[in-house]
Order: C-alpha cells, then structure tokens, then sequence
C-alpha cells in the first residue's frame, strides 16, 4: 500500500491545530492500526564505545568532545549473549546493539553479523546501528538474519549542518535506501530539544512520512544534555511542543510504531503518559540506553501497570 504524500503546510496546520483536536486526530488514527493497551520492548547494548571520528553535537561517544566517557572496542560475543539472554528474561522483545562508528569495516561487520545471528537463535528480534552502510554491507546484515537496522535523519534537512558537519543528510538517506534495498526494516527517527525551531520539527517528519516507504519503526528522542558537548546547556523543548511532536508523528505515519526513546528519565509519569495517549507505542526497556541512564525496569513496570498498558 503507497502512503500519503504530506505538504508541509497541511501537516503545519495540523501541528499547530488545538492542542485537544491534534491529540484526538492521533488517537483516532493510532486506534484504526493499532491496540492502543499494546506496548513495543526494545532493549539496547552498546557493543563499541566512544572514540567516534563523527562531531555530533548532541552525543557522548564523538571523540571531538571530553564527555568522560569510558571507551570501549568491540565487544566478544559471549558478553553481547550475556546482555541479550537477560534482555529476553526481563520480557524484552528486540535486542538493539549500537557502535560509535562512522560505518563499520567489514572485518568488523563479520563479527556483529555473528551477534545477530545468536541473538536471534535466543528468540529475540534484533536491530544494529552501525553508522553509514555501503550497498553490500546493508546485504551482509540481511543474510545474518538482522531484522532492523537503526539510522537517525536527527534533525530537518536545513537545521542538520548546526548539528553534525563531518556528515551530509543526503549520507544519512543513501544508507537508510540500502538497508530498504536489502529488505531490512528500517528505524528511523530523530531528537527534539536541539535548539531546532517546530518548522524544523515538522520537516524532520515530513522526510520521514514521504519516503517511499515509512520507516518501520521512529525513534523520538528527547535531547540528553551531555557535559562536555557543545548541547550541553540550552533551552528545553516545553512538554507540550513535545506531545505535538509525538501526535503530528503518529498521524503522519499511521503504522510505524512510534518509539518514546531517549530522555525517559527525566520526564514525569504525566508526560509519558501522554505520548502514549498521542500515539507512541514503543519503548527503551533496561536501566541503560547505550551509555546514558533510562528508568529502572522495576519504574516501568508500574508505569505500565498503572496505565494498563501490555508489552505486545
Ligand atoms: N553511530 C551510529 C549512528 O550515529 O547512527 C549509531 C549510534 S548513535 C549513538 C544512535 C542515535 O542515538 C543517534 O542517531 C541519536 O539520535 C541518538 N543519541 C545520541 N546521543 C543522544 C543524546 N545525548 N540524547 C538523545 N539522543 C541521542
Ligand atoms: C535511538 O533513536 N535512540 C537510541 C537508539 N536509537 C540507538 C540511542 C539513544 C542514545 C542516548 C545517549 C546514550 O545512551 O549514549
Ligand atoms: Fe558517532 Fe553515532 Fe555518536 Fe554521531 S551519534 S558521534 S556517529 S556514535
């Protein structure tokens, strides 16, 4: 089935609409595809810490920021099982492993296919996030076995030289086409809070929802301020832009799952509560992202039971 095509200024008008019309539009819209009680797991693993040649403003893991971060190189796979077998335990449902690469070599890439292929040996869906693929690297991840791959466009086409210029957006699409070519799903998402105005938010949607298929899966992260990266102070996003934010993605893109991602920890029960109410239906489940803190499991356990909501 082809997806509508958004203009910008419909998707504007929508984004800006009354706060109670946008909420009870992606409801409507996140009833007719979804089971609004059902919940997505997704649990992360760094396997390659730090020393990351790229200058994302926002991130921990670039080696052009002193973050304090403790670097780590790939890690042996019996300790990538380790994380995954208590990931499953925990009633985690996909294991997503992250590197700080800019893209992986193949020698590398040889051993994270081996991880994907024993991950999904215990049950689990699994999904990487390597950095930039090349055309057969992308086909390599398939014949592991590899379901996602995880690719953020992080921000609009116009605001993303403010954030990262050892990168061009145009890098970001062409690996984003060849996980799509080789029949992976694709996860892909962006930050809010970055300084980046709501026209930057709603372009960021609107290359998202216009691809030719939507991503699969959309990650909205809300910006960690990290010390020590040039994000490190600024103003915050007002919850309330956020859940616009959340509510114009689920109307935009019906049937992907709209993960809550990053910055869990510092919102309120209230706000959480409210994404999940505008449409996201996908979480990061586990005391850790890839190396900043998430809620503890025992946290979201009764967020879940005080909503009433079920992992799928
Ligand atoms: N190096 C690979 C890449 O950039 O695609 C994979 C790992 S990278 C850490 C994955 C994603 O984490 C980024 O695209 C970004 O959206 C998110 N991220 C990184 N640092 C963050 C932060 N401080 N706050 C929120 N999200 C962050
Ligand atoms: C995504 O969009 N968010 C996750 C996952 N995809 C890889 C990563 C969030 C990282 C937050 C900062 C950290 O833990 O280092
Ligand atoms: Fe490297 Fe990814 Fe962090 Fe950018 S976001 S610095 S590519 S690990």
């Amino acid at each position: 089935m082809t997806s509508k095509k958004w203009l910008f200024e419909e998707a504007f008008e929508l984004f800006n609409s009354p706060f109670h019309e946008l909420i009870y539009q992606a409801q409507t819209v996140h009833r007719e595809n979804f089971n609004p009680k059902k919940i997505q797991v997704s649990t992360l693993l760094s396997i390659k810490t730090g020393s990351c040649p790229e200058n994302c403003s926002y991130c921990p893991q670039s080696a052009h920021f002193d973050t304090g971060l403790k670097k780590e190189g790939l890690m042996g796979l019996d300790r990538v099982l380790d994380a995954a077998k208590k990931a499953k335990e925990a009633g985690s449902q996909r294991f997503c492993m992250g590197a700080a690469w800019r893209g992986p070599r193949d020698q590398d890439l040889e051993k994270v296919c081996e991880m994907v292929k024993e991950v999904k040996k215990l049950g689990l869906e699994t999904c990487v996030t390597l950095g930039l693929l090349k055309g057969h690297q992308a086909q390599m991840l398939k014949d592991a076995g590899l379901d996602f791959y995880n690719h953020n466009i992080d921000t609009s086409p116009d605001y993303y030289e403010e954030i990262i210029t050892t990168r061009c957006f145009e890098d970001r699409l062409n690996t984003i086409e060849h996980v799509q070519k080789a029949g992976i799903k694709v996860c892909c998402g962006g930050i809010l809070g970055m300084g980046e105005s709501s026209e930057d938010r709603i372009r960021m949607l609107l290359v998202l929802a216009n691809m030719d298929s939507p991503p699969e899966s959309v990650p909205i992260n809300k910006l960690i301020r990290i010390p020590g990266t040039p994000l490190e102070d600024g103003e915050d996003i007002s919850p309330i832009e956020f859940v616009r934010t959340i509510a114009l993605a689920r109307v935009m893109m019906p049937r992907s799952y709209i993960r809550l991602s990053a910055g869990r920890s510092e919102m309120s029960e209230e706000l959480q509560a409210l994404c999940f109410f505008s449409g996201a239906n996908s979480l990061f489940y586990g005391e850790q992202l890839l190396t900043a803190p998430n809620p503890v499991p025992y946290q979201d356990n009764q967020l879940f039971e005080r909503l009433g909501l079920e992992r799928l």
